[in-house]
């Protein structure tokens, strides 16, 4: 193929491989679970009304990511299977508020959602 006709080719390539991941991620990197402190890392993460949020467990054992509400009688918001090392766990559609979770494992692990609403005026969040 003559490289006039291929360098316009590499770009078309490039837009199919990154959209996808941008579009899925919505801005937010994922919250890491580490065998250090803060253990959920960052341990308090803010996302948009809308906007997913997803775990990945960088560790070298097992995690969940456990709702507090969860088997307390109030109302479970997600709750995790057990997370091997390199797996992903991913929550959409959450209320605005704030969550509070823990890893059902190591209870000593604790970390918040803040979920804020979408303004009605474009551009601006309001807590
Ligand atoms: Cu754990």
């Amino acid at each position: 193929m003559a490289l006039n006709l291929f360098y316009p080719f590499l770009g078309w390539m490039m837009l199919f491989v990154l959209l996808p991941v941008g579009l899925s991620q919505a801005g937010n990197s994922p919250i890491l679970l580490l065998d250090r402190r803060p253990f959920y890392t960052p341990s308090v993460m803010t996302i948009l009304s809308g906007q997913s949020v997803q775990w990945y467990n960088q560790s070298m054992q097992p995690h969940t990511v456990t709702h507090d509400g969860c088997g307390r009688g109030r109302r479970c918001a997600f709750a995790s299977e057990h997370l091997h090392p390199g797996e992903r766990f991913s929550v959409s559609g959450l209320s605005p508020g704030l969550y509070s979770y823990h890893c059902e494992i190591h209870p000593f692990m604790r970390g918040r959602i803040q979920v804020k609403r979408i303004a009605q005026n474009p551009g601006v969040t309001e807590l």
